[in-house]
């Protein structure tokens, strides 16, 4: 590793190299020289298979973002001026490392609620006059919930393992909520909500906050920044807030849909957010946590139903408890749809 990281444009001599963070996805190194610190990672490129498309994107955000003065992740190119180097069949970066800054799994408050917003807000609202057309789809179709649903009846009539009779409520429920699926998609193609950038993984372990001032300090873990609706993201930052460590949970009465946590998360997100979304985009913003829960549901139950081919699983009916985790969110969600709208029809009055 030592010889892969002095490719790269570092300053000073390598002291340490340690692996760092608890992502999911790459793997992640933080690595301290004589006069820095950097984050150096191996990108996963079983989920990445245009990985020049990926740092391509990253580049440009980041780049945008630099302009703007607004702090984000740098990238450190390679001596002869590149954005990663392959060693083999790997893909390897690098970036300075955020100082000062921490992560975590599990947000303690809700003004770090609100702070995690604030960050996604933020991000979005600096990258809304981002050229679009310049960023590629390093997954393409990711939150085309309509077209996750014709995968999903496909894979259930095709029943390949013969493990739709185990779950025949959960594809019943599933099936009924169709005219959800298409809320955000048509909106998108009909004009009615703005083309923007997303980031497609709001997850809380994916925004740094300031050691000392507990303060959001920026965005990380730009791997799947693609074209949509921000609404993707809001909804999936709630929806993953909601879920919290309950996503693999046997016991669904934890999946609660939490207007404390909503109204926390809206008052950041909209105090950055206020002069760039349109009124169809803000009647949109309780039900894009519902799309994007659903929406996850169909991958899971589509996963279980197909033989577990793309989320890992410890055990043969891990998806399937997954999905009704899911499941039980939406339900929720559904029970509170007017209780949400109420509290952004505040929040919306509060920034006026
Ligand atoms: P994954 O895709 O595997 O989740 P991430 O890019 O999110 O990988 O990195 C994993 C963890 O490493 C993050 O959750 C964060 O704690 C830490 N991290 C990554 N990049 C930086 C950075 N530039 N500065 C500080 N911490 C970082
Ligand atoms: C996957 O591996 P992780 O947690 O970063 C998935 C997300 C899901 C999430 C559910 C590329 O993300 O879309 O919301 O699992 N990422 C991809 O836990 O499919
Ligand atoms: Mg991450």
């Amino acid at each position: 590793m030592e010889n892969l990281i002095k490719q790269f444009n570092i300053k000073g001599n390598i002291v340490s190299i340690d692996k760092y963070g608890n992502g999911h996805i790459n793997k992640t190194f933080l690595v301290k020289t004589t006069e820095e610190t950097y984050i150096f990672q191996f990108i996963n490129n079983n989920v990445f298979n245009n990985v020049n498309m990926l740092m391509h994107n990253i580049d440009l955000v980041t780049t945008h973002l630099l302009n703007k003065g607004s702090k984000t992740l740098e990238i450190v190119k390679t001596k002869d001026g590149k954005l990663y180097t392959k060693y083999g069949n790997d893909y390897f970066r690098g970036y300075k490392y955020i100082d000062n800054s921490v992560c975590y799994e599990k947000l303690p408050s809700l003004e770090m609620v609100t702070e995690a917003a604030k960050g996604f807000g933020k991000f979005h609202s600096d990258l809304s006059d981002i050229d679009i057309s310049q960023i590629g789809d390093v997954i393409p179709d990711f939150h085309n919930t309509v077209k996750r649903y014709e995968v999903f009846k496909s894979i259930v009539q095709k029943d390949p393992c013969k493990r739709k009779a185990l779950c025949e409520d959960d594809v019943l429920f599933l099936m009924s909520r169709k005219s959800d699926y298409s809320l955000l998609v048509d909106a998108l193609e009909k004009g009615k909500i703005n083309k923007s950038i997303t980031h497609n993984d709001p997850k809380i372990n994916n925004v740094v906050f300031d050691k000392k001032t507990n303060k959001v300090s920026c965005v990380l873990d730009l791997d799947t920044v693609m074209t949509g609706t921000f609404l993707y993201d809001f909804g999936d930052a709630l929806r993953s807030l909601f879920t919290g460590d309950n996503e693999d949970s046997m016991d669904t009465s934890k999946l609660v849909c939490n207007l404390d946590i909503y109204r926390a998360y809206l008052d950041g997100y909209f105090a950055k957010m206020k002069d760039v979304i349109n009124a169809k985009e803000i009647e949109l913003l309780p039900y894009s946590i519902l799309v994007i829960t659903e929406e996850l549901a169909l991958r899971f139950l589509g996963d279980y139903i197909n033989g577990d081919k793309y989320f890992g699983v410890d055990y043969p009916t891990h998806n399937l408890v997954r999905a009704k985790t899911q499941i039980a969110l939406a339900k929720d969600i559904i029970k509170h749809l007017d209780d949400l709208k109420q509290i952004t029809n505040e929040i919306v009055q509060k920034y006026k």
